[in-house]
């Protein structure tokens, strides 16, 4: 990552410090009011307010290229919700009135923090790193007033209300997950989905590249894994898989926006797939037939096998190749088909194939009944004692709850798609939990953070992915980026209630949860 920028010209900076001033409107929301989702740390309002207009300008300081693209995207997404076409200059002439996003190399007190002032004459974003400016430019997209119906091409202006907001999260890590092995999801729908996790500042993005039900990723060194495997999904559709260069154009994409994809290929269960491509991974030397239905815990590698390693080997050794991400998953999640010692030595040797390779192992909570290295990452699905067995060997836990932020559960008994297995959540369950409380012998020292997981069983497009995780994923959005001590649901579900025109012009499907109170008449979608 391109990390070099300009040194701050003073007169950059005296430029924005003369334009930042106070004055009084009437009539004019107050920022603390503003729908945003995560809260900001700190927002104080001051009773000024800045036009948006078709002549303000966005500058940057520098022509690094991630601040080019920065400020290219908060224009394209202005564009967007308002119809106004802003130009990106480098560089600010001085006393100019403007949206300024400024890389200062004075250290925020947090890691990718940043701060935003809003005064009559000028919109300042300042922070210390390109992700800290990339997450002022969402918190800045979210004060643009959308709650009028049919705001967009009626007006030509947008008032910002003035103040400051000083922001940073909470956990390092929030993310979300998709499932493509299940059903097959075609490279705009994962970015799709990027583009929503990016908007409430989430900065991980776990992908679940293979199943019983399908194989999602070309292995050049193991080409059946795609010519045979990839073809099956659940039901009768066609599946698919992402060639080497989609995956890396999901990689550019979600890293464009701050987002480090974690590629997942689960096994030793979950292993039909790849299994039924090639038959000399079957210890009975046949390979299995495609698999198109949704049980779980039947498939497992031959962990006695040295081609099982081999395999391996070769799938983790392309994969890394193609992330640049610290971080591989290995699932390890229902190896029901597997003996638990032998189920322990896989893990063990798995992890050092992932380590020579030079990535960080992550896996669902059943690896913890492993010896794991101290980087390794567990995640916690289900069962606490799995997760202590982390913690007792003082390893990192990723939350992702399957009864609080399983993308895949029902909302409540009128939802048509999902499963009901670990409970409906609905948007108020999504929010009310706190990942530091839940398990007890688990606290905030242990985790590293939260992510919300979308299985796709049930899932089978664009607007039903989206439907399942819209509202809730900004729930959990919120939940890693604030401090519990900041989270009240009235607050939230009131904040949350006037992001729907936002969806709309975006052309997010959601779901028009009763639970929340929504902006007007458009949010009431059937
Ligand atoms: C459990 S969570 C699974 C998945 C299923 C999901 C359905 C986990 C690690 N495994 O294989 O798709 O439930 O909700």
């Amino acid at each position: 990552m391109k990390k070099h920028f300009f040194a701050i010209s003073m007169g950059f900076i005296i430029a924005i410090a003369c334009c930042v001033s106070c004055k009084n409107n009437k009539n004019i929301p107050e920022l603390t009011q503003s729908a945003l989702i995560p809260k900001p740390v700190q927002i104080v309002s001051n009773g000024s307010s800045f036009k948006l207009d078709k002549s303000t300008t966005i500058y940057i300081n520098s022509d690094d290229s991630d601040v080019v693209f920065a400020a290219d995207y908060l224009k394209k997404k202005l564009q967007l919700l308002t119809e106004l076409d802003l130009s990106v200059k480098v560089n600010a002439p001085s006393s100019k009135k403007g949206i300024f996003l400024v890389l200062s190399d004075h250290s925020m007190d947090h890691v990718n923090g940043y701060q935003l002032e809003i005064g009559d004459k000028a919109v300042v974003a300042t922070a210390s790193n390109v992700t800290g400016l990339f997450y002022a430019i969402q918190t800045l997209v979210q004060i643009v007033p959308l709650d009028c119906a049919n705001c967009k091409g009626k007006e030509d202006n947008y008032i910002l209300p003035g103040g400051y907001i000083k922001d940073y999260p909470e956990y390092s890590y929030r993310a979300a997950m998709l499932d493509v092995g299940r059903h097959f999801f075609s490279v705009d729908d994962v970015k799709s989905y990027i583009d929503i996790i990016s908007a409430f500042k989430m900065n991980y993005f776990h992908l679940h590249l293979s199943d019983d039900q399908g194989w999602r990723i070309e292995i050049k060194s193991w080409p059946k894994l795609t010519s045979v495997g990839s073809k099956s999904e659940v039901g009768d559709g066609k599946g698919g898989y992402f060639t080497q260069e989609d995956y890396k154009s999901i990689v550019k994409y979600a890293s464009d926006r701050h987002i480090t994809v974690i590629p997942e290929i689960d096994m030793p269960g979950h292993t039909n797939a790849a299994l039924a491509s090639y038959a000399k991974l079957n210890s009975d030397g046949k390979a299995k037939e495609l698999y198109t239905g949704t049980e779980v815990g039947f498939s497992s590698l031959d962990v006695d096998n040295p081609i099982t390693y081999e395999f391996i080997d070769d799938v983790i050794s392309e994969l890394a190749a193609i992330t640049p991400g610290p971080y591989i998953n290995i699932g390890g999640d229902e190896s029901l088909a597997t003996k638990k010692e032998d189920y322990i030595k896989f893990i063990e040797k798995v992890q050092k194939i992932v380590s020579s390779h030079g990535k960080t192992m992550i896996g669902w909570e059943e690896i913890a009944n492993a010896k794991l290295d101290p980087s390794t990452l567990v995640g916690f699905w289900k069962e606490p004692e799995n997760i202590l067995k982390a913690a007792e060997q003082n390893l990192k836990v990723i939350m992702m709850p399957a009864h609080k932020a399983y993308l895949d559960m029902k909302y409540d008994s009128l939802t048509t798609i999902g499963y009901t297995w670990a409970g409906y959540i609905g948007v108020d369950t999504a929010y009310l939990w706190n990942p530091a409380t839940l398990v007890p012998g688990i606290d905030k020292s242990n985790i590293l953070g939260v992510e919300a997981p979308l299985w796709t069983e049930t899932v089978t497009n664009r607007d039903e992915m989206q439907y399942m995780i819209l509202p809730r994923i900004a729930g959990y959005a919120e939940i890693g980026w604030c401090n519990d001590s900041i989270k009240h649901w009235d607050d939230y579900k009131n904040r949350l209630g006037r992001l729907n025109n936002r969806f709309d012009l975006e052309g997010w499907n959601f779901y028009p949860s009763p639970v929340v109170p929504w902006s007007d008449e458009k949010g009431i979608k059937k």
